[in-house]
């Protein structure tokens, strides 16, 4: 087995992106084969459980108050409801149960509700994961308490790119909470997202931010953007001022974060409703091992379930069979 590494430096980084594009995906599969089992696709769930009006301005998201999005905002999900939509993705055959709220981060008031969801999700055997913004040292250890398995918090681009996407927080924000759900012992999801109109130089820069993290996230989400009227990038898509992602570009990026993170779940997240299926299938060589399943993502459409099983079918892959999810040692 080779050994993760967490000194990797940008020139490498860059190194392997400009590899020749068979040689990448070798390299890719190769580092795949060794750390996963082959053919084997995770599939993860995602539930809105708070959707829209939220303070942030992220600008490829259809969720901020800053958009113009026409999206109607609602209140925190009554738990039934939550954990009767999770009793349907355990029967569609799903791993994880990914709950999204639209917050800068949750008020304390509101972590008794998110505490039950956890809970309720792990009684039926599926791993849980949230995704609620910003996390205090407490409220990291409550949901930890709780029995949260995974906490969603994505970097999305490179240290120098985020203040062109979002001016709200900073990056060194998104790492604190980072940090924080590290040292409460939950596992860690992060990624971004590619297609942003960023150079080659920021998706080096985003692979980098994650591989050299002292510990590589466990789940690692490479999304593609997806152009929403109404949102800054969304409308900069539609008016030609930004050019959509080459897909092969976009595959090297999924490459690029196997080699570099190993032993993570990289996770083909948001883009595959419009993502042809040659190309999907080019990012499951490069060792994406992880997909969301369903026909909804949080506010805009995915391929759906049947459309994946064909895919699955034609490719000879299957879906990854629930393990129980591995809890961290808390880090003092
Ligand atoms: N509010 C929380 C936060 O920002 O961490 C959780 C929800 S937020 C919608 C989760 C992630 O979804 C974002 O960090 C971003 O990477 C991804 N995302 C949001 N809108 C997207 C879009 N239009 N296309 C691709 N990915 C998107
Ligand atoms: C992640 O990296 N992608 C998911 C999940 N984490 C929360 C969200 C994708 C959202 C896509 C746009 C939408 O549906 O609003
Ligand atoms: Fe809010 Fe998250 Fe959307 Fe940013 S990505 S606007 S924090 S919901």
């Amino acid at each position: 087995m080779t050994e993760t590494r967490n000194d990797w430096t940008r020139e490498e980084i860059a190194e392997l992106f400009d590899l020749p594009f068979d040689e990448l995906m070798w390299e890719a599969q190769g580092v795949h084969r060794r750390h996963h089992a082959r053919g084997e696709v995770q599939l993860c769930t995602l539930l809105s459980i708070k959707t829209g009006g939220c303070a942030e301005d992220c600008g490829y998201c259809s969720q901020s108050a800053h958009a113009d999005t026409g999206l109607k905002a609602t209140k925190l999900m009554d738990v039934r409801a939550v954990l009767q939509a999770a009793a349907e993705a355990k029967d569609a055959g799903s791993q994880r149960f990914c709950m999204g709220a639209a917050w800068r981060n949750p008020k304390d008031r509101d972590m008794p509700a998110i505490v039950e969801m956890i809970e309720g999700v792990r009684q039926m055997g599926m791993e849980t994961c949230m995704t609620l913004g910003m996390l205090t040292k407490e409220q990291a250890q409550t949901l930890a308490v709780a029995g949260l398995d995974y906490y969603n918090h994505n970097i999305d681009t490179s240290p120098e790119n985020y203040e062109n996407i979002i001016s709200t927080r900073t990056f060194q924000d998104r790492l604190d909470t980072l940090e924080e759900v590290r040292a409460a012992g939950i596992n860690v999801c992060s990624g971004g997202i590619v297609g942003m109109g960023e150079t080659r130089s920021d998706r080096v820069g985003f692979i980098h931010a994650l591989a050299t993290l002292e510990r590589h996230p466990e789940s690692v989400p490479v999304n593609a953007l997806i152009p929403i009227k109404g949102t800054v990038l969304g409308d900069m898509l539609a008016d030609t001022s930004l050019a959509e992602i080459d897909d092969i570009e976009f595959v090297r990026t999924v490459a690029v974060a196997r080699i570099t993170m190993p032993k993570s779940m990289v996770r083909l997240s948001a883009g595959r409703e419009s993502m042809s299926e040659a190309t999907q299938a080019l990012c499951f060589m490069a060792g994406a091992n992880s997909i969301f399943t369903g026909d909804k993502l949080l506010t805009t459409g995915n391929r759906g379930d049947s459309a994946d099983a064909a895919l699955f079918a034609k490719l000879g892959l299957r879906p990854m069979v629930s393990e129980e999810p591995m809890r961290m040692e808390a880090a003092e």
